[in-house]
Parts: structure tokens; sequence; C-alpha cells
């Protein structure tokens, strides 16, 4: 990518009109997400606070990925060509190069000087108890191969040098902390905030184990990353990343936190993380990270990420992923590639997708609805036919309304695990294919003036 680190990619951003300063103090405490989320209604642009209500010297940046324009913006190409740019995602990978420092070491904390509340952590839906930080980006080595994993997760401000970590026990980071806490350690964790946005966007994709999302970062921006060892631990972490927080989990121990708003848009968030209690109560627990370092460039710019309701930066940012993994598995059940004709995994509701295909055969939107609830856990998928916008909800409503027969059109999966809300269910929207012979045909046609796209005087 055209951008030298996340500074320059800010400037870039700033030069097409796409990120606005802000110069009004604003407090890291719901004001900055309130922002943020404003802004995400309207299309963007970015914001950077520069004056941040009890932090002097910092700098926040906020809504780099709150659109689809946005994210397009951080991956060099347009809108309309996100899903194609996705597929493409590890094809060309580029191993990181290991230099001997960088602006990241401009500033080191250690021992007793390190305090997290020095750090301007947003605070973001208004029963969150405590300030989060969402961006990411953890980086931490597989145990037993040594291969470096990086990944997106929410971490909680516990103390001066305690975070909780919340993360799908099954990923790749919840999997090397298991391990090692299966030989009665901790697992070394470095968490970069405001990288290059390319080691952002790959990192919320979940890569193969053995691959290091470094690399396939290094693939989007054209260029190897130059890492530098962090001070404490080992783990090697991008030189130009604004901020380095280095930690080691705490064996065995757990904090148990909530409610925070999620990527679901409430108070619930992903249910694998619950657990239940000896007296059957379901909590959400975290893992605790000992922060060990902090290592930062002068004047630091820290890098908020939105969640919750409507249009949270989290959905965003994997969505596009998740739409590439719709498409490879949905392209093998049409007779060809070309008969997907799109795939809209919004953004705004966590886990709804509405795929449009060409029909040739009756039982194809039945077959996409059970593949990608079975293999990709979506809540809810609506196969629609090809004249159908999937990015209008007004569209596919009216393909609901007219197409769907809801005792054979609609399939109802129960929740595997006896969990709230992890049910599952597909509507297939899409006309019959034969229209006959009562003149059916006429019952799934759009009724509308010809020539409307014609109208050059309104
Ligand atoms: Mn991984």
């Amino acid at each position: 990518m055209g951008f030298k680190d996340f500074r320059d990619y800010l400037d870039n951003l700033e030069r097409q009109g796409m990120l606005l300063r802000v110069t009004k103090e604003v407090s890291p405490r719901f004001e900055m997400a309130a922002g943020v989320y404003k802004t995400g209604q309207t299309d963007g642009p970015a914001l950077l606070f520069e004056n941040v209500k009890g932090y002097p010297g910092w700098k926040v940046a906020g809504g780099l990925f709150v659109t689809q324009r946005l994210l397009a913006l951080a991956l060099q190409t347009d809108e309309n060509k996100l899903l194609e740019r996705y597929l493409e995602f590890g094809r060309q990978r580029i191993e990181p190069v290991l230099v001997s420092s960088g602006p990241v070491k401009e500033v080191i904390i250690k021992g007793a000087d390190i305090d997290l509340a020095k750090l301007p952590f947003l605070t973001y839906c208004e029963e969150d108890e405590l300030p989060y930080h969402h961006a990411g980006v953890q980086i931490a080595r597989h145990p037993a191969t040594g291969i470096q994993n990086a990944s997106v997760h929410r971490m909680s401000i516990l103390s001066k040098d305690k975070m909780g970590l919340y993360l799908v026990r099954e990923g790749h980071l919840g999997l090397r902390i298991l391990a090692a806490e299966e030989q009665g350690q901790g697992l070394e964790v470095a968490t970069v905030v405001a990288p290059h946005p390319a080691l952002i966007i790959a990192s919320a994709v979940r890569a193969p184990m053995r691959m290091d999302e470094m690399e396939i970062a290094g693939g989007l921006r054209g260029k190897p990353f130059e890492l530098v060892k962090c001070e404490t631990i080992d783990v090697h972490v991008p030189a130009d990343a604004e901020i380095v927080i280095e930690g080691v989990t705490v064996p065995g121990d757990r904090v148990i936190e909530g409610p925070w708003g999620g990527a679901r848009g409430n108070y619930i968030c992903f249910e694998s993380q619950y657990t239940k209690t000896s007296e059957g109560k379901l909590v959400l627990e975290g893992f605790v990270v000992k922060v060990t370092a902090i290592t930062m460039r002068q004047n630091p710019i820290y890098l908020a990420m939105t969640t919750g309701f409507g249009y949270g930066e989290d959905k965003g940012l994997v969505s596009g992923n998740l739409a590439a993994g719709i498409y490879r598995l949905v392209s093998r059940l049409v007779l060809f590639r070309e008969d997907v004709r799109g795939i809209n995994v919004s953004g705004q509701v966590t886990g709804h997708v509405v795929v449009s295909i060409h029909k040739r055969n009756e039982a194809t939107p039945k077959n996409i609805i059970y593949a990608v609830l079975a293999t990709l856990g979506q809540k809810r998928i609506v196969v629609v036919d090809e004249d159908v916008n999937i990015y209008d909800p007004v569209e596919v409503e009216w393909a609901i309304a007219t197409r769907v027969e809801p005792e054979k059109d609609v399939i109802i999966i129960p929740p595997a695990n006896g969990l709230p809300t992890l049910g599952q269910w597909g509507i297939d929207a899409t006309a019959p294919l034969t229209g006959e012979p009562f003149g059916e045909r006429w019952l799934y046609k759009k009724a509308l003036p010809p020539g409307v796209s014609d109208v050059d005087y309104v």
C-alpha cells in the first residue's frame, strides 16, 4: 500500500478529504465514541481528535474503518472491488524483516512507571463499566512452532498494569494461551496500537494456523513489515507502530466482565465466551494480561475502534473476509461461478447476510442456506434473485414479502449448545422457476414505470 505508516495514512486520508481534525476538547469517555458513531451514519470522514480531555500531548484517531468506503481506501481499492480484494488475501505474502530499532522505541516505560490510566482508552457504550481497547492487534508466538499470530481482540483496563483479554477460545490466540496454561505458563502477548492499516485489516482475518498474518499484511502493503524486538517479551512488533503494550497472561486467572456493548449491537457479546458458574449463572470470562512494558512514539496517536449498535467498525473489519468466505462456498454450489451475483454482509447487523443468485435449479437456494449456516455460522441468510438489490433493505424486504411461502421457504436450525440467540435461520426469497400456470410470473415482477433511470429533470 502506498503509505509509509499509520501517520502517513492519516495524511493520505486528509488529502482525500476523508479525515476531519477535531480541535475542540473531546473526552474519551463516551464523547469520542459518539462522534465516531455519528460520522459512520454520514459515510465518514474518519476523525482525528487533537485535543483529548485529560490527556495532553495525545491524539486519538477514530472511525478509520467505519464505512466500506474508508475500508476500501485503506486497501487502496474501490468500494465495489472490495470482495475481489479480499478474495486475493494471502495470495501474495511478504515475510517481515527484523531491524534494530524504530520510532516505537522513542519512549520506553517499564516497571513501576507503567500506568495504563495515562493512555486515553475510550469508554464506548452507555452501560460499559470500564474503558476498553478494541483495535488490537495482539501478537503472540505459537508455543511449539514459534510462528507469530496477529489478531484483534477487546481488552479492558482493569488497573494500572492489568488488562482483561476477551476472545473466542477456539481462535488462534485462545488456543495459544490455553496451551501455555497447560504447561503452567503465561503467554507473552504484545498489543500493537495503530500500526500500518494493512496489519489491522489482515489481523481481523482468520488465516490458517501456520500462517503469520504479518506476511499477509506485508503482501497487502506491498513491502515487508520492519519489526523490532519487544523490551520484556520474545515477540516482534512493527517498528513504526504508534504504541506497543507488552504483557504476559496470568495462568489460570480469569476476570468476570460485562455487560458491555458488542458486535451484535446489544449488550451480549460472543456467546462462546460465556461460562456457566456452579450456580448455573452465565458469566463472561476473560483472560488476564499483566503489562510488562509500554513503548511508543513521541506525541503518540491512539487508535479507537467503535463497536455496538449499527455502524460498529468491528463488524466492518470482518465483513469483507466473511463475504469472501461465503463467495468461495456458494460459488461451488452453482453451475457457473458467475451465477453468484452478489453477497452483502452488511456490517451493521452481525450475522445477517444476503446472497443474490441467478437461479437455475429449484434446490440451489436451500443448498446455499444449509451450507452457509452449517459452515460459516451466520445468524440469518436470505437468498434472493438477481433482480433484487441486496444493498437495499427495502428491496430485500420486498422479496421476502412477495416470494416467500413461510412453511416451505424458511429453514430454522435450533441452537447447537443451548445458549440463547444461537439458533440460525435461512429464507429462500427467490421466485419459483416456473411462474405458470396461473400467470404467477406477474406475482414476482417488480411493478414499476419504465424509464425511471432515464429521468433527468428530478
Ligand atoms: Mn492466525
